[in-house]
């Protein structure tokens, strides 16, 4: 007789097989790794299993290139990492995956339940420490609890606003015995997100959109998130509505859209950050008014009501006082809202100014025939790979130029640390979202310093033999603490200048991968196209204008306003 179940339903297994058999059930395709004694009786299951496990070369690597993984394929990412040092490498991840939304499922290995605070070798309190820095976590205490709970952390992870959930296994559980099922639906009363928005709140907002003279949409990474792009789009449109995006959300709205008005906050445009600071209504969708962007909030938005849609509640109100809040999930309340018949306000004077400033202060930089510039590197770049490669970066200028310059026309082609700022995170995060998607170009544009911090990952791009192109913006710096360091502390260079670096060509071939440098415009032009025809890996070098800034600037403590360097 033929049975709907499983074989394995009920039956007695190990731990790590079910842990094996669960990611098979959850449809995992890889998972980012580093082997160690806890979880030894795991490596062992995994040892012919079939599962494609990548070799971090340090765990920070695997957790970051988990997290590029889950931004470009929107499934979640998989780690595991071996008790104490493992674990406590595990961190940076951990945080940067939790303030940007990205799902994760993380497991690490503990000592065994018997020594737990015994001060046993490799012991770490990896709950109390990550605590903070996960959406949910769990100890491991019964073998058969496994299933579940391993079943739970995907389902957790995954919806309402995702996050990083972490799974502690006791060396026991890891090995013992129990019984393993994965049936049945999740059942947590104490989690039930919020998709569908109040229909009350959404009428308030078609009122408001109505009444409004200069509206504004601010679109960050939840629009992404939620894969809410077209809805935006047509949303956007529809009303007419000019719209602005966070670090986070480009992508999500195209660049070169006449509605566009390109990235707010501290290294926003003139437009951008001048519309939110003249709106009289501001319509966030998926972003959580970072300082970043908000600049000194007692100058924010002065004259806007604030409609707020997000799907965490606790962001609404959080940092800024919300008249219409509207919690829900990004697509769907956009789908809603389309539906909608409100009428449009008349916004014809609001495009005229908004016009006129985008006219009258684009972005600008001023290039140079004496050496290369970090903007034209950046425009090289998009115009050798059509605009349309994913582009991860580490945290520094480099990522406010991608940012700025590489005018990301589609969703889902940008990577970056943008709540946690984690230097080291560009390299790893391109291994993920190359294996996430691999007929993709896959650019790592990185700063010589923050490049220095994760280098040893190009021992798994030369394995897996990943065709990531590498792009080392490099000003002999770290360039953004020298800027500030030279607008706010008076040019005393503490410790950001490194006039002593390895000679990354020979680094490349160290790696066993093709190293390209240039110096000019003219030597950028035949590097990248020499770089993007090549089928493999590439790392160039590109040695650009040491002392060039970041402009537009909002200074710390100012209002969007308040910038500086709008012009030449
Ligand atoms: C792990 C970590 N340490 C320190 C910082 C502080 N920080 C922010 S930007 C920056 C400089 C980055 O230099 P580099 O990687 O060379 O990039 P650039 O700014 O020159 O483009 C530093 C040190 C950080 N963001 N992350």
């Amino acid at each position: 007789m033929q049975t709907k179940e499983p074989a394995s339903i009920g039956k007695q297994m190990n731990g790590s097989d079910m842990l094996i058999e669960s990611l098979r059930r959850e449809n995992v395709d890889v998972i980012f790794g580093y082997p160690g004694g806890a979880v030894l009786p795991i490596y062992d299951k995994l040892y012919g299993s079939g599962m494609f496990h990548v070799l971090a070369r340090h765990e920070q690597g695997g957790i970051h290139a988990a997290e590029g993984y889950a931004r470009i394929s929107g499934k979640p990412g998989v780690v595991i990492a071996t008790s104490g040092p493992g674990a406590t490498n595990i961190v940076t991840g951990l945080a940067d995956a939790m303030i940007d939304s990205l799902p994760l499922v993380v497991f690490t290995g503990q000592v065994a339940s018997s020594v737990i605070g015994s001060d046993a070798f490799q012991e770490a309190d990896v709950l109390g420490i990550t605590m903070p820095i996960t959406k949910h976590s769990y100890q491991v205490r019964k073998v058969s609890d496994l299933p579940r709970i391993i079943k739970e952390a995907f389902h957790i992870a995954t919806t309402g606003r995702p996050g990083p959930v972490l799974i502690d296994i006791p060396k026991d559980m890891a090995q013992g015995d129990g019984e393993f099922s994965y049936e049945g639906e999740v059942n947590l009363p104490g989690y039930q997100p919020t998709y569908t928005p109040n229909q009350l709140q959404v009428k308030k907002l078609v009122e408001a959109v109505t009444a409004a003279k200069k509206p504004v949409i601010l679109a960050g990474a939840g629009v992404l998130l939620s894969k809410g792009s077209e809805e935006l789009k047509n949303y956007a449109e529809q009303q007419n509505i000019p719209v602005v995006n966070t670090l986070l959300g480009l992508g999500c709205f195209p660049a070169d859209h006449p509605l566009h008005l390109g990235m707010a906050g501290m290294h926003g445009t003139y437009t951008a950050n001048m519309a939110i600071y003249e709106s009289d209504l501001l319509i966030s969708i998926g972003a959580r008014f970072d300082d970043r962007v908000t600049g000194n909030l007692k100058h924010f938005a002065p004259n806007a009501k604030i409609a707020h849609i997000d799907i965490d509640p606790a962001e609404i109100g959080k940092n800024v006082p919300t008249k219409i809040p509207i919690v829900g999930d990004a697509k769907e309340v956009l789908s809603q809202l389309l539906l909608q018949d409100g009428e449009t306000g008349d916004y014809t004077k609001w495009h005229e100014k908004l016009a006129g400033w985008k006219q009258e202060y684009p972005l600008w930089y001023e290039n140079s025939s004496e050496v290369l510039k970090p903007q034209k590197v950046i425009e090289l770049l998009h115009q050798y790979t059509d605009g349309d490669a994913v582009v991860t970066t580490d945290v520094g200028q480099h990522q406010m130029w991608v940012a700025q310059y590489y005018t990301f026309n589609n969703p889902d082609r940008w990577v970056t640390s943008g709540g946690l700022g984690t230097m080291g995170f560009g390299l790893p995060s391109a291994i993920g979202a190359q294996l996430a998607n691999k007929d993709k170009t896959v650019v790592a544009v990185v700063g010589d310093g923050g490049f220095q911090m994760t280098l040893q990952e190009l021992g798994v791009i030369h394995e897996l033999n990943l065709p990531v192109k590498v792009v080392i913006l490099n000003n002999h710096s770290l360039g953004m603490v020298r800027q500030w360091q030279e607008i706010f502390y008076e040019e005393r260079y503490s410790h950001s200048l490194i006039p002593n670096q390895p000679d990354f060509m020979k680094l490349a071939e160290a790696y066993g991968i093709k190293g390209l440098q240039a110096k000019t415009e003219e030597e950028a032009h035949a590097v990248l196209k020499e770089a993007m025809e090549t089928d493999g890996p590439v790392l160039m070098n590109f040695f650009v204008a040491p002392k060039e800034n970041v402009y537009p600037m909002v200074a710390p403590g100012k209002g969007l306003h308040e910038m500086v360097g709008v012009k030449p």
